[in-house]
């Protein structure tokens, strides 16, 4: 996999390229029409795209679903034999693409590929009356791939390819959320450090300080982490992998039901963590739920937040404090038939961490849910 890197290769390896952000997450699913219908109603996304045989495209339909600068595209194959049909069944409804938006597309693609990733897509223009768009594609852990996409020339509603569409549900005028603040991978056992080490040689990204070392593993988290992001620390990505504790590690049992590795979850970011959380909750969405007892504990290290404690409890949201500020979170329940990609929501308040202080009570909470599966 990974070529040797000659001396003048390692001057650029420091330098890496940059990245503006996540432009899209690409989802496989086996209904593009009632998972339209799920984001629209459930997370208060807005339909703005589509395509599909009415716009000549015979095998697949997409939807382009949007909230604040989140943009996520639902593809389900039209027939069996397909691609697509064979993830679905692998994979369930996962995320087939994190596609990471860059100001320029080919020096990305051959400064990933000249590291030792794999090319998926070689890069090339696609251009129709609102412009051109410029993509290319790798992979990435599973059967994940990190599409680079330029827009800075395009005006249309997603790619060519895709027509304008009205939303399924008028959302409210206030967004439910405005970005994607990380996603996460889960990968196999003993190849998290195998995956740092592809974001840091491949894309030039760094360890953020964060992570589940194996003192964490053993007492109660039955997984270890480490938190990668580019230098402007716009994409955030922690990997996790399973390790060793009293029972068998949600990473494993993801592993087993995703089929392999790949995306785990997706958080949100929003400014107002309780309308969001109501405005879900409402809305069907399944929250995790917190013991009153991290309530009671929570004021004498947490301290002051925007969100009062009563109003915490009510809701479920957790707090995390650290040197920057705090930060508040909640998790959905897997959103799917499999126990593999969930949502997590998140208001920050300087914090740039990912809820350290949280995951002992976090992650009793998924074993509770785990052990309603069966799954000890
Ligand atoms: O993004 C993170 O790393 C945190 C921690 O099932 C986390 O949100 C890790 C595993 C999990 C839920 C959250
Ligand atoms: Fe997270």
């Amino acid at each position: 996999m990974a070529e040797p890197v000659s001396a003048s290769q390692a001057v650029l390896l420091d330098e890496g390229f940059p990245l503006l952000g996540i432009d899209s997450l690409v989802f496989a699913v086996g209904n593009s029409i009632q998972s339209a219908y799920f984001y629209s109603a459930a997370l208060g996304m807005r339909r703005i795209g589509y395509a599909g045989p009415e716009t000549g495209r015979r095998d697949a339909r997409s939807q382009v679903m949007q909230c604040g600068t989140a943009r996520f595209v639902l593809t389900a194959p039209l027939k069996g034999g397909t691609d697509l049909g064979r993830h679905v069944e692998a994979h369930g409804d996962s995320v087939t693409d994190v596609a990471l938006a860059v100001p320029d597309v080919e020096a990305a693609f051959s400064y990933a590929v000249a590291r030792g990733a794999i090319p998926l897509e070689e890069p090339r223009e696609l251009t129709d009356e609102y412009g051109t768009l410029v993509r290319a594609a790798i992979g990435t852990f599973g059967e994940t791939r990190h599409s680079f996409v330029d827009r800075s020339r395009y005006h249309g509603p997603y790619a060519p390819g895709f027509v304008a569409a009205e939303p399924v549900l008028e959302p409210e005028a206030e967004e439910w959320f405005d970005r994607v603040d990380h996603l996460v991978g889960n990968v196999e056992l003993g190849r998290m450090d195998e995956w740092v080490e592809f974001y840091h040689r491949v894309m030039g990204f760094t360890n953020m300080q964060e992570f589940i070392g194996s003192d964490i593993a053993t007492r109660y988290s039955a997984l270890m982490s480490k938190v990668v992001a580019d230098r402007s620390r716009t994409v955030k990505i922690p990997l996790n992998e399973p390790a060793a504790g009293p029972r068998r590690s949600q990473i494993d049992e993801f592993l087993e039901y995703h089929g392999g590795a790949g995306v785990q979850h997706i958080a949100l970011g929003t400014d107002d963590i309780v309308r969001t959380v109501r405005r879900m909750r409402a809305a069907g969405v399944e929250f995790l739920a917190t013991p009153g007892s991290y309530y009671d504990a929570l004021p004498g290290w947490v301290g002051e937040t925007r969100v009062g404690l009563e109003e915490m409890r009510e809701l479920g949201i957790l707090a995390d404090r650290d040197e920057d500020g705090y930060l508040l979170q909640i998790f959905t329940q897997p959103t799917g038939d499999r126990p593999t990609i969930f949502y997590e929501i998140i208001e920050r308040h300087g914090s740039e961490g990912f809820g350290k202080g949280n995951f002992k009570a976090l992650f009793e909470a998924v074993e509770r849910e785990q052990d309603k599966r069966g799954n000890l």
